[in-house]
């Protein structure tokens, strides 16, 4: 009598040969199951592009896997018997294949992993799920660096240190036990402005193969009505394209990376940054990989210590810093609302149609590509939302439905902890909010725009100048014990008396404007 099978449940955010669920697998005896599930693709309304993005990777991979002498049993969208779930799907997969046991890598998100439970409870066979050593930090090693001393939690965490330890864990750009070139941190010299002959390198296209065009069919067909465009799609699918796309990123942008990080221009939606993150995020390239080439090139002198520490930092530093808060704050972290922020999400996040130019840009080119970059969600989408006191919760949502790369265990906390100071400070030292003028100097977007970044009050004058006050003065007594909000706090406390009702005017007649009305 042949041996049972190992099932081995893969998720479309683990395609990677080298997963935990895979490491054991004996193509001769076991069968690796993978499922498209309605449950999945509307549990918020994501991005065509980002559901188009990830059924077309997850069935390259079911090939390359297959390819390489393994069983997969892929289950379709469009199969008939589908039953729109990953509970229902695991079910049927069992009663299919009579395997000995299951084993998948533990889900990247809190809802999920929950549900695996639940799966462990029903099913017939035992199922094990195995850790996600993608990740450079465990669930254990996070705790243990956010653990103090006394085995309490800290009030805050703060990201540089941790990164400090992961660069001595893992030896990148360390030199005899100090970093690289002296310093921890380059950033100070990341915040260079565009020059206005900026050369943007041209990137890579990957068009869309049959594979690719049978899933744009099948979610133009399933998703109409969600948001953003599907076409053109030009993003890798595969793990050879993925390894193009890091190949180019390291030659040709890379050398760059670090000046204009922070930097925003019409019509530049990637400048110099890597578009990576959906790939990192998905299984198709390896965090670790992408230090290790990025190192290599700063030590064959291809690209400058300030670009490359960036870039590490942002991996092994925020990445990881980032998903260790999430694990130690779920459940309790999705609802966290220290600003009380009620507002609704204005309907020109949906459509891109409003006045600000600066928003209508990151938001027009969300829409397009299912991505913006970092100072795009941050400096202006969510800083948009912190001053305007949008709620959390409908944030949250939004940037989740949003990006390809988009998963709650990341989208989270950049939310939650970085743009909306919604969690008090746990994660960040202060809250990023700006006024007009730091978008002015970090983009071009303020030529065009119908309201004027000089005029701080007025209906012409730029929105986010009278917001960025009027948040500081609704938050006062949260912000003011804040010591990196002294200088700021301060200078709010000596402003005159009309000069903060010109504030409060503004505030009250741009919230109750057409600008803010609901979708
Ligand atoms: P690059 O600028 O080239 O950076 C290199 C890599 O570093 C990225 O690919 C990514 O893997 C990692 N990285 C950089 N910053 C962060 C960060 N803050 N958190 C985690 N990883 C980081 N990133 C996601 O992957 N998914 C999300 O859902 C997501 N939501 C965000 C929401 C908000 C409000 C903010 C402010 C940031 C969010 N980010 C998210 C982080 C960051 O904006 C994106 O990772 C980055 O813009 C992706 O583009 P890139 O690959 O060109 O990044
Ligand atoms: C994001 C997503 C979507 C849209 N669809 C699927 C799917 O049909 N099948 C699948 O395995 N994964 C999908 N994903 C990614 C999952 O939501 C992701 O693996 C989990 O959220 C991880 O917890
Ligand atoms: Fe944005 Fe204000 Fe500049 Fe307009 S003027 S683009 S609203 S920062």
């Amino acid at each position: 009598m042949s041996e049972k099978p190992v099932l081995r449940f893969v998720l479309g955010d683990q395609l990677s040969r080298q997963v935990s669920s895979l490491s054991d697998a004996d193509p001769k005896r076991d069968v690796i199951f993978m499922a498209e599930v309605t449950g999945e693709a509307t549990s918020v309304r994501h991005h065509k592009k980002k559901i188009a993005f990830l059924f077309s990777a997850m069935r390259h991979f079911a090939e390359r896997l297959r390819d390489d002498g393994y069983t997969v049993d892929y289950l379709a969208l469009d199969a008939a018997d589908n039953p729109g779930d990953f509970a229902g799907a695991l079910k049927q997969a069992v009663e299919r294949h009579d395997p000995c046991g299951v084993v998948m890598t533990e889900p990247s998100e809190w809802r999920v992993l929950q549900a695996a439970h639940d799966w462990r409870e029903e099913l017939d066979v035992d199922l094990d799920i195995r850790a996600d050593d993608r990740f450079l930090a465990s669930h254990e090693h996070f705790v243990s660096w956010a653990t103090d001393k006394d085995g309490g939690q800290p009030k805050t965490l703060r990201m540089e240190y941790f990164y400090r330890e992961m660069r001595r864990r893992t030896g990148y750009l360390m030199e005899d036990g100090k970093p690289a070139g002296g310093e921890w941190n380059y950033d100070s010299e990341n915040r260079k402005s565009l020059p206005d002959d900026i050369d943007v390198p041209e990137r890579p296209r990957f068009e869309p193969d049959k594979i690719t065009k049978q899933v744009m069919d099948l979610v133009a067909e399933r998703f109409p009505e969600h948001f953003g465009d599907l076409e053109p799609f030009d993003y890798p699918v595969t793990r050879a394209d993925a390894e193009r796309y890091l190949d180019w990123f390291i030659a040709e942008a890379l050398p760059c990376f670090g000046d204009w990080q922070d930097a925003m221009k019409e019509g530049e939606p990637l400048l110099f940054h890597s578009h990576l993150s959906a790939l990192i995020n998905c299984g198709l390239l390896d965090p670790r990989e992408c230090c290790e080439r990025a190192e290599k090139a700063y030590r064959n002198g291809d690209a400058p210590l300030n670009a490359v520490e960036g870039f590490v930092r942002q991996i092994i530093g925020w990445r990881e810093f980032i998903r260790g808060v999430y694990w130690l704050k779920m459940p309790d972290y999705a609802d966290v609302n220290a600003l009380s922020a009620k507002r609704s999400l204005p309907a020109f996040f949906w459509t891109g149609d409003t006045g600000m130019n600066c928003l209508a840009q990151c938001i027009g080119e969300t829409r397009a590509n299912a991505y913006a970059h970092h100072i795009q969600r941050l400096m202006v989408i969510g800083n948009f939302c912190l001053l305007a006191g949008i709620d959390p919760r409908e944030v949250q949502e939004w940037f989740l439905i949003v990006y390809f790369d988009a998963y709650e265990w990341v989208e989270m906390p950049n939310v939650n902890g970085m743009a909306l100071f919604a969690d008090g400070g746990f994660l960040a030292s202060k809250p990023y909010a700006a006024s007009g003028s730091y978008i002015h100097k970090m983009s071009d977007y303020c030529g065009s725009c119908r309201y004027s970044v000089k005029e701080k009050n007025g209906e012409n004058a730029c929105p986010f100048n009278y917001l960025y006050w009027n948040f500081l003065k609704e938050n006062q007594k949260l912000l003011k014990s804040n010591h990196r909000m002294g200088l700021i706090m301060g200078q709010l406390d000596k402003m005159a008396d009309d000069k903060l009702k010109a504030v409060d005017e503004d505030a009250k007649r741009f919230f109750a404007s057409d600008e803010m009305k609901g979708y």
